[in-house]
């Protein structure tokens, strides 16, 4: 569904006052307005293909209505997104939930609505029907030769597909593991599992690049082949320099400290791809900043802090992507949360006081260093974000205008009530 241009416009011009006053505080508060406004407006998070309909858990799914019924309003929804937030210029396709069955006209499409294609996603934790071999007893990591080279073939032609498209990295997640003890012979399955990634990485393109990404546990509950960064790492240093870990939030067992990981990550040069959502217990998906916010900071603090120290890029340095599912909330609503906690954060990073915090750690100075980060993180960034959003022709507040319109209602009368979108 379009949103009209007019209609974004009317909603800012009656924000407007409210907003310039908010903005003029925090602009008169700090020093670099004008770079962390540039900045936000260049950062963009892509939104993965899966996370556009409900998730639903192994109990039940409780769909909501106008889910996309296919690839094309998969885009048309990410879009529509883009529009309102300026932040979520990329999709991220999984194969084979998403194959694009005429490339240029997706590709065409995704144009249109200033998208580009961010990382491939294999697939190889499901057996899809008609498929010859089962994945039940793992993939890259299979005993049965045979199975994995039906993997290792998936993705290649994974690959392919993201060749087509314009895409420039594939992501392979694994559920390969083991559900008890003695199932599994750990060096030999890490042995298979390098062996196939070694296939797939010498069939990507010189400027691709491969995202390994870790999980500690689920949907096996023993052992798991890819299981934290370390074994990540330790795969993506054997491939190569097109290999880098991706680091998905969820992935880790609780308390860990992530923030040390990324900053480790980034020193080695090998952060690559980084998956947002938020969680109380596991691998919960759920909406960004919505359960541990200073976690998140540190994170972002951590990311801004290792990408500067190596001349990073920040918004095309690393894929950033969202992976959340959605079971009570409105997707396309629980995205825009997202989206705009992640910028409400990373505009916070952008404020720490470098210097004064180098400082403060080669004095010893704990104190301060904790005044400093709490300072950044306590600062009301909100209306930062929403002038990035103004300038670059998108919604003082996307939520808002999203219910205002009335979207999904019309979502709804499109494409009806008991539409299933293709995912988890
Ligand atoms: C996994 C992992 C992958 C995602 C799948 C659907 O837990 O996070 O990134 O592709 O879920
Ligand atoms: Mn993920
Ligand atoms: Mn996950």
């Amino acid at each position: 569904m379009l949103i009209e241009k007019y209609k974004l416009s009317q909603h800012n011009e009656a924000a407007l006052k409210d907003h310039q006053r908010k903005f003029d505080f925090i602009a008169s508060e700090i020093n670099n307005t004008e770079d962390i406004l540039q900045k936000l407006i260049e950062f963009q998070v892509a939104i993965p293909s899966w996370a556009l309909g409900t998730g639903g858990t192994r109990f039940g799914r409780f769909p909501g209505g106008g889910e996309p019924r296919n690839l094309e309003e998969k885009i048309e929804d990410i879009g529509m997104l883009h529009a309102l937030n300026n932040s979520s210029g990329a999709i991220s396709l999984h194969i084979p939930w998403d194959i694009p069955e005429n490339a240029s006209h997706i590709k065409a499409l995704a144009a249109q609505h200033g998208l580009k294609f961010d990382a491939m996603n294999s697939n190889t934790f499901q057996d899809q029907p008609g498929q010859e071999l089962s994945y039940k007893y793992g993939s890259l990591q299979n005993v049965n030769k045979a199975v994995r080279k039906q993997a290792i073939d998936h993705n290649i032609e994974v690959i392919k597909y993201g060749i087509e498209l314009g895409s420039e990295s594939l992501t392979v997640w694994l559920a390969d593991g083991s559900c008890f003890p003695g199932q599994l012979n750990f060096r030999k399955a890490f042995q298979n599992t390098l062996e196939s990634l070694e296939e797939i990485y010498s069939a990507l393109p010189n400027d691709w690049k491969m995202f390994l990404e870790y999980k500690a546990f689920e949907p096996n509950f023993y052992s798991t082949t890819v299981g934290d960064w370390g074994q990540s790492f330790t795969y993506v240093n054997k491939l190569g320099p097109k290999a880098f870990t991706l680091v998905d939030l969820g992935h880790h067992l609780p308390n860990a400290n992530i923030e040390q990981i990324v900053s480790l990550l980034l020193m080695e040069g090998k952060l690559g791809g980084f998956h947002f959502n938020d969680s109380k217990y596991g691998d919960d998906d759920l909406t960004v900043g919505s359960i541990k916010p200073y976690q998140l900071f540190l994170i972002f603090n951590e990311l801004v802090e290792g990408m500067d120290a190596k001349g990073m890029n920040h918004a095309n340095g690393i894929g950033w992507m969202i992976d959340a599912s959605h079971n009570v909330k409105d997707p396309l609503e629980d995205l825009l949360q997202s989206v705009e906690a992640i910028m409400i954060t990373y505009a916070q990073a952008l404020l720490v006081d470098r210097a004064k915090l180098q400082e403060a750690q080669n004095n010893n100075d704990v104190v301060t260093a904790q005044e400093i980060l709490q300072q950044a993180f306590r600062t009301d960034t909100r209306a930062l974000v929403a002038e990035a959003r103004l300038r670059s022709g998108a919604a003082l507040n996307p939520l808002a205008v999203f219910r205002s319109e009335k979207v999904r209602e019309g979502l709804i009368k499109q494409r009806g009530l008991k539409t299933v979108a293709t995912g988890l």
